[in-house]
């Protein structure tokens, strides 16, 4: 018996025990501790019922993911199900925790399940780009017909336990689980053992019914493959017995298991966690943080707010009047009502979420926070004028954070004594519902500093990346080459709705004028003015975004920006008067509009981000290319299936990406210039992923 599986024996039961920490994954040494057991209990005459439980916070979470990238490794997880739910004798699954695909699907092996009540299960494969490939796709259904075998296979949401019972997947629900597993096992020991029926589920639906619902997950998948195919998979259950299922399953995730989508989806996984780790964080220890304050409760400053109270911190808003203080606490409230309205916290939890909450116009309430984020207008001089508040009131060992998006937080905290407690928490908006957190490191910040902002992040559940400084910091900086690339191609002649289209289908939830019309065209405007005088005047310099502002139009809360919006709907619609307005600006600046090709767009576009991206890693501002990836899938939109543009670049072949980008420096010089990172690797066409170490 290996050592991550062990048998006990008591009056009868055998229990089999899984400790492979930290979330029990069924790894090889699991698969063939396991494979072991079963005859091993199958010839011990004393035995006549099996549990099969794990030590630690959970039952098995799933199949070890790191074995994904490797030859695969026998014994196969589908044939050791299958060796269980052959046994003559039955097995019980005692769940606890999050039993989580393979751990599920061996689950679903046994003849009988009982869950703590506050277990999760769930299929979550398609969010690796595969499907459950031990079973899951032809057990599920035969247990919980159509509907809900579609839902937890095609989106990979997890249920309760509750859930779980009521769609035919758990047997008992258990408050005691050692001691009701026993009960069951004994319950069933000597009895004839349950077994799934191989004949091909039953359903009501029509050929037609799941053509729809195929069309249906098809759109939602929005170019990822894995949850259409796994629909496939869970089909064939309904025509198919359970064996030339189960072989029609298994070869569907050999073919996704090898897609670049599969690897992308895996690298996001992993890059997630590891973000967490960078380098500059090892000499780090998190401070205790009892009380925060944020300075400033407009839209940001309350999202924030909503997220440390959400999170269980003390949290207190200060604003300039007493009718701003109310404002934001009303913005909270709504914040917490609105969680309430899609059913993601109780009633309850919203009250004492609340109870959290001060506001206050006194600055002085800040001489109590151990943590204190300034969150007001974009300005230097402003943020200036926070921080030289705060060198007199907040108390000398507070950490002092800016939620800074563009500029360097040294050029506003230069008079604030002990600079190695300032960092910038850079967060996006809205703040309670976006999880991504840039935690800006100054040349001052002590590392005790940062791993208190990543151990905060953590807390409010929101992944933070460690950034140094820049203009706008790894995210908006790289989509400042992005924006400004997507100008250049408006000017040269592909529409808006080109571009965005060809971003769409590359998977972007809109595409970048669709984005600026949305933010508002002020923000951008007033960054470019404050840049006006530093910009290179060599590089090329679009002015539309600018003459649609200064003809009235800031986007869609004005109804016209790139686009125009009808009131009270999104939908962006063709603007003739900016149309207009494009078509003069390209006269006036003597261009002949031209043709590109969406493929064209979409290389371009890419290749100018991953551009941007090999200078911030080869300045240091970001550690290492995951760094960027999940900056730009949780901050950005980027899809996940495409593991983010330095992953997207590994993809394509970064020759590839470099002979795109080296075309556009070629045409235009004075704007862009190759990144030598992108080069060395390029001329190479060795992957950025070696650089993730
Ligand atoms: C599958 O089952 C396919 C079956 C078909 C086969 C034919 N493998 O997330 P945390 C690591 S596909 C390897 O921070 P939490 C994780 O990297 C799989 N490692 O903890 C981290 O390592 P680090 C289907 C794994 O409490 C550590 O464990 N299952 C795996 O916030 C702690 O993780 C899933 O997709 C794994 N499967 O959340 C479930 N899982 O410390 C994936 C975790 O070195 N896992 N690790 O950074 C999860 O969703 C969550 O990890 C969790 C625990 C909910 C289980």
């Amino acid at each position: 018996m290996s050592s991550t599986v062990t048998i006990t024996r008591q009056d009868g039961i055998a229990v089999v025990t899984i400790d492979n920490p930290p979330v029990n994954a069924v790894g090889q040494a699991v698969r063939q501790g396991l494979w072991d057991a079963v005859p091993v209990l199958e010839e011990d005459a004393s035995v006549q019922a099996v549990v099969l439980a794990c030590a630690g916070r959970t039952f098995i979470a799933g199949a070890d993911i790191r074995e994904f990238d490797g030859g695969s490794m026998q014994p196969w997880l589908p044939d050791l199900v299958e060796r269980i739910h052959a046994s003559s004798k039955p097995w019980i699954a005692a769940l606890h925790g999050t039993v989580l695909g393979g751990g599920l699907e061996t689950a679903l092996g046994c003849h009988c399940r009982i869950a703590d009540s506050r277990t999760k299960v769930g299929l979550p494969e398609v969010a690796l780009g595969i499907l459950p490939g031990a079973g899951g796709t032809q057990r599920a259904p035969r247990l919980t017909g159509a509907a809900a075998a579609v839902q937890l296979v095609t989106t990979g949401a997890p249920i309760s336990a509750a859930q779980a019972m009521e769609v035919g997947l758990v047997d008992r629900l258990s408050d005691d689980l050692t001691a009701d597993a026993m009960t069951f096992a004994r319950d069933v020991a000597g009895k004839p053992v349950p077994r799934l029926d191989p004949a091909p589920a039953q359903t009501d639906l029509t050929a037609d019914d799941w053509d729809k619902l195929r069309a249906e997950v098809a759109k939602k998948a929005r170019g990822q493959i894995s949850p259409v195919r796994a629909f496939d998979s869970v089909r064939n259950a309904f025509t198919m017995d359970l064996a030339d299922g189960m072989k029609a399953e298994r070869e569907i995730f050999l073919e996704l298991k090898e897609t670049d989508q599969s690897k992308a989806l895996r690298h996001a996984f992993f890059a997630e966690r590891a973000v967490g780790k960078p380098a500059a964080l090892k000499s780090g220890t998190p401070r205790d943080i009892a009380q925060l304050a944020v300075i400033g409760g407009g839209l940001m400053g309350s999202g924030i707010a909503t997220a440390a109270i959400s999170a269980g911190y003390p949290t207190t808003i200060v604003e300039q009047s007493a009718e701003a203080a109310q404002a934001a606490q009303d913005r909270v409230a709504g914040n917490l009502a609105s969680a309430v309205k899609r059913g993601k916290i109780t009633e309850a939890t919203r009250d004492a979420t609340l109870a959290l909450l001060t506001t206050t116009d006194d600055f002085n309430a800040v001489a109590t926070a151990d943590l204190i984020i300034e969150a007001v207008f974009e300005e230097t001089d402003v943020k200036r004028a926070v921080f030289d508040k705060l060198a007199a009131t907040a108390r000398p060992d507070a950490i002092l954070a800016t939620n800074t998006s563009y500029i360097d937080p040294t050029s506003f905290t230069a008079q604030v004594p002990n600079p190695e407690r300032i960092m910038g928490l850079h967060f996006f908006s809205p703040a309670h519902i976006m999880r991504l957190v840039e935690v800006v490191k100054t040349p001052d910040t002590h590392p005790d500093v940062l791993a208190t902002g990543f151990v905060m992040a953590k807390k409010m559940r929101k992944v933070a990346v460690l950034s140094g400084i820049c203009d706008g910091f790894i995210g908006n900086r790289i989509l400042g080459a992005y924006g400004r690339m997507a100008g250049y191609l408006l000017e040269d002649g592909a529409s808006a709705a080109q571009i965005d289209g060809a971003m769409k289908a590359f998977g972007m939830p809109m595409g970048p004028f669709e984005m600026f019309d949305m933010a508002g065209l002020q923000i951008g405007y007033a960054n470019r003015k404050r840049e006006a005088a530093t910009r290179d005047p060599n590089r090329r310099y679009s002015r539309i975004p600018d003459l649609i502002v200064e003809d009235g139009a800031t986007g869609q809360k004005t109804g016209r920006g790139f686009y125009r919006y009808e009131a009270g709907n999104r939908a962006a619609l063709p603007s003739p008067e900016t149309d207009a307005l494009i078509a003069a600006e390209r006269a006036a600046q003597g261009i002949t509009p031209r043709d590109f090709t969406d493929a064209q767009i979409v290389a371009m576009l890419h290749a100018v981000q991953v551009n941007e991206a090999a200078m911030i890693l080869a300045e240091g501002v970001a550690e290492r290319p995951l760094d960027i990836d999940v900056v730009k899938m949780m901050g950005y939109g980027y899809p996940r299936w495409r593991g983010g543009p330095m992953q997207q670049a590994d993809a394509y072949g970064t020759a590839q990406v470099l002979a795109t980008m080296q075309a556009i420096a070629d045409a235009d010089p004075a704007s862009w210039q190759v990144a030598p990172l992108l080069r060395e690797v390029g001329v190479q066409n060795s992957p950025f992923a070696a650089r993730n170490k």
